[in-house]
């Protein structure tokens, strides 16, 4: 019996399952919800994740909410094919770190930009310092990535935890070009979002409604 995925597009938690899901081969049956519609709150959803937030697998008898935890059992409970925590405990234990970094202080920059732009902010400071904000943490990001991708020579989960914020950054200047926020990203993340994007399966992740315009 394949994966369930609740999926909602445009989520950059969801982007992280999907990049999992397809890097590890999985089957999986893809339900996109609705968040117009309201579908994470309705009863069946809420049985499932009582957040009513996706990303949510349900693989069997055993549902699973937040990308991080879905990320860390696709990769224990199928270990055979294409590993996301690679190496030694240690190494291990810096792709934690680094999903936990970005979880932390990355989400939060681009939660404040996010409010910014596409809550229609009018205060050009406010705007500003959010701009300032999400383009220091990833400046941070850069300077402490430690091969061609960021835990090293080898794709891992970190990068599938960063890809959805970078991503944004050209959707930010869909919604106001003066920001300037995909010239301003730092030009070693910009090459490593190529990177990302030339992976086999990566077109196929694209959130549907970015795919429309
Ligand atoms: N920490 C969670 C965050 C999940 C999350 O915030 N999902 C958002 C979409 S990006 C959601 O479902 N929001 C609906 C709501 O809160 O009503 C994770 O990593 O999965």
């Amino acid at each position: 019996m394949p994966i369930i995925f609740y999926y909602g597009s445009g989520s950059p938690y969801a982007w992280r399952v999907w990049l999992a899901l397809e890097h590890k081969k999985l089957a999986y049956d893809f339900r996109l919800m609705s968040f117009a519609d309201g579908d994470l709150k309705k009863p069946e959803f809420l049985k499932l994740n009582p957040r009513g937030r996706i990303p949510l697998i349900v693989d069997g008898d055993f549902a699973l909410s937040e990308s991080g935890a879905i990320v860390e059992y696709l990769e224990e409970q199928y270990p055979a094919t294409a590993p996301l925590f690679p190496g030694t405990t240690r190494e291990r234990a810096g792709v934690r770190r680094w999903v936990a970094d970005i979880d932390d202080s990355v989400d939060a920059a681009m939660g404040r930009m996010g409010e910014a732009v596409f809550g229609k902010e009018t205060d050009a400071q406010v705007l500003a310092a959010a701009r300032e904000g999400l383009l220091k943490e990833l400046q941070y990001v850069a300077a402490r990535m430690e091969g061609d991708y960021l835990a090293g020579a080898r794709l891992t989960a970190a990068d599938f935890a960063l890809y959805p914020t970078v991503a944004m950054l050209a959707r930010y200047d869909r919604r106001r070009p003066a920001l300037g926020m995909a010239a301003a990203c730092p030009p070693a993340l910009a090459a490593w979002g190529k990177r990302i994007e030339s992976l086999p399966y990566f077109a196929k992740t694209v959130p549907p409604h970015w795919k429309a315009g």
